[in-house]
């Protein structure tokens, strides 16, 4: 490689003053032979300022100076992919890593079936492609920027933690998605790559491609809901676009799925240590009535009765993501053998082309619900829907299992398919948790009984002051059962600069 190429030791002026040091061909952990491409190489070169540009302006607020420990994945062993240390965060080795290649792979699903996986860009696909590569890339700085403020209210070291892990891994999310756009869409893929940066999630004239990912993540309780509901989103889409016949497609999303499962993690235990503090607290104090919410509330807790709603809001704002159940964006996306089903490799009793078959979708027809057949092909998004209603299901159960372990009368539940929906067959119909089809008035009667009230949202608010001295935990949370890679209970997650 000539010397004008190499990306080593360079500094790169990253906004103002702030000079970050690359040398980006070493420093990035890959396994696609960076250092030999050097059209990637040129391409990430000029997209690489405006990332740490971006990193600096839209990623976490304050603690860029503190010392955070960090997994870094650094290559793709199931064994040994990640290593842990201390790291500052505009340090931290974004890397590109791709799951083993899988010699011999065929297109499992759509009109390609059987074909060799392709390796390049099929012509006929290529915008379809680039859509789906840049949606989900878009997600994925959104979400950095939705959490942004969460720092300056962690509830503790462990959870300061265990946020700027999640963005750190969603900042490398954005790269894999960006290796694709810079490695196979040329200058198209360029503009993408940079107009991923310039979105910005809330933003009136820019906002994110998503609904969802323009809501504001105001307070640490939506944090753990939206790690818990709308990563499983991230691990939906991603298991879909795994099966994709664009094998680099596939193999990237592969791995970002070994880092999707902390993600949820941190969401699941999150909410879990939130009742654990709840059901405690009333215990503590015989309080029996989880709807005596002024008592729970006095004792700096989380009534569970809010922690429904918030689970509500997020639930029905993260199946807006699967986009209308029915649409011929799904269904071409399907047969062109981009984006399958989930798990379509071996999924059992159908053809994995589907023409002839069915799925049974619910559609609001004169104000019921009614369930029809139809085209498999078009229901491929409300499948995908349904299968991540039944995936959401473990992390409910198992918060169930600890309120009725505290002997609490209290269960968290599901709400309807059909709930606070913007996107799709039930958008423009007000629809009850049970599944009643309501009149304006009734909705409005009820809704703060379902969605976070503004008096919700100023207790929560109330609650969210920093707790970040050793070893310590706001009162509405309760410390881990484990540390993270074993870490013993004072450690110092975070030392603050
Ligand atoms: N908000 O036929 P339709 C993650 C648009 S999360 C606003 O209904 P389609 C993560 C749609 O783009 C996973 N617009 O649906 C989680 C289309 O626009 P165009 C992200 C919406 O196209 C946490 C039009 O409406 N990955 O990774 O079959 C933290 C008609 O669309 C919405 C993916 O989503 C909405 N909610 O499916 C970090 C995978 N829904 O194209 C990360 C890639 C739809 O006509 N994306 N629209 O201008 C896809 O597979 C599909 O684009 C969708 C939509 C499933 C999103």
């Amino acid at each position: 490689m000539s010397g004008a190429e190499t990306l080593t030791e360079e500094s790169v002026a990253v906004g103002g003053d702030r000079f970050v040091q690359i040398q980006l061909d070493e420093s990035i952990p890959n396994n696609v032979d960076l250092a030999s491409d050097r059209q990637l190489l040129r391409a990430l070169k000029s997209w690489h300022p405006n990332y740490l540009e971006w990193w600096q302006d839209m990623g976490p607020e304050g603690f860029q100076n503190s010392e955070v420990y960090l997994r870094t994945a650094v290559g793709v062993d199931p064994a040994g992919w990640a290593k842990f240390g201390y790291v500052k965060m505009p340090h931290y080795r974004w890397g590109i890593l791709l799951a083993p290649k899988v010699e011999g792979r065929t297109i499992a699903f759509g009109r390609h079936k059987g074909e060799p996986a392709w390796q390049e860009v099929p012509g006929e696909y290529r915008a379809l492609l680039r859509r789906l590569v840049v949606v989900q890339g878009d997600t994925e700085p959104a979400s950095v920027e939705q959490q942004r403020f969460l720092g300056k209210i962690a509830p503790s070291l462990y959870d300061l933690r265990n946020l700027f892990q999640v963005n750190v891994e969603e900042g490398r999310h954005l790269w894999a998605m960006v290796y694709l756009l810079l490695k196979y869409f040329g200058r198209d893929g360029r503009e993408e790559a940079k107009a991923l940066l310039e979105r910005q999630s809330g933003q009136q004239d820019n906002p994110r491609i998503l609904g969802a990912f323009n809501e504001r993540t105001p307070d640490w309780l939506s944090f753990f809901m939206f790690t818990y509901f709308t990563d499983r989103d991230g691990k939906m889409q991603l298991a879909a676009l795994a099966e994709s016949g664009f094998d680099p497609l596939s193999r990237s999303c592969r791995f970002m799925l070994t880092e999707e499962a902390h993600h949820m993690f941190v969401g699941e235990t999150g909410v879990q240590r939130t009742i654990d503090a709840t059901c405690a607290a009333m215990n503590k104090t015989g309080i029996k009535d989880p709807y005596d919410v002024t008592a729970v509330r006095a004792l700096g807790v989380i009534d569970l009765p809010l922690l429904q709603r918030k689970a509500n809001f997020h639930m029905a704002a993260t199946r807006d993501l699967f986009g209308s159940e029915i649409s011929s964006n799904g269904a071409e996306a399907f047969s062109s053998g981009l984006k399958g089903r989930f798990t379509e490799a071996s999924l059992k009793g159908d053809d994995h082309v589907l023409l002839d078959a069915s799925y049974a979708v619910t559609r609001v027809i004169d104000g019921k619900l009614v369930e029809e057949k139809m085209s498999a092909l078009r229901a491929i998004n409300c499948r995908l829907l349904d299968d991540y209603i039944v995936d959401c299901q473990g992390g409910i159960d198992r918060w169930n299992k600890t309120i009725e372990r505290a002997g609490i009368k209290f269960r968290i539940t599901q709400p309807y398919k059909g709930f606070n929906r913007c996107i799709g067959e039930f958008a423009g119909h007000r629809i009850s948790p049970a599944g009643e089809v309501l009149t304006e008035e009734r909705w409005h009667e009820k809704v703060g009984e379902w969605l976070p009230n503004e008096g919700d949202m100023k207790f929560i608010d109330s609650l969210m002051k920093p707790c970040l001295g050793r070893a310590q935990y706001a009162s509405w949370i309760a410390p881990p059962r484990v540390g993270i890679n074993s870490q013993p209970g004072d450690f110092e997650y975070v030392k603050i600069a």
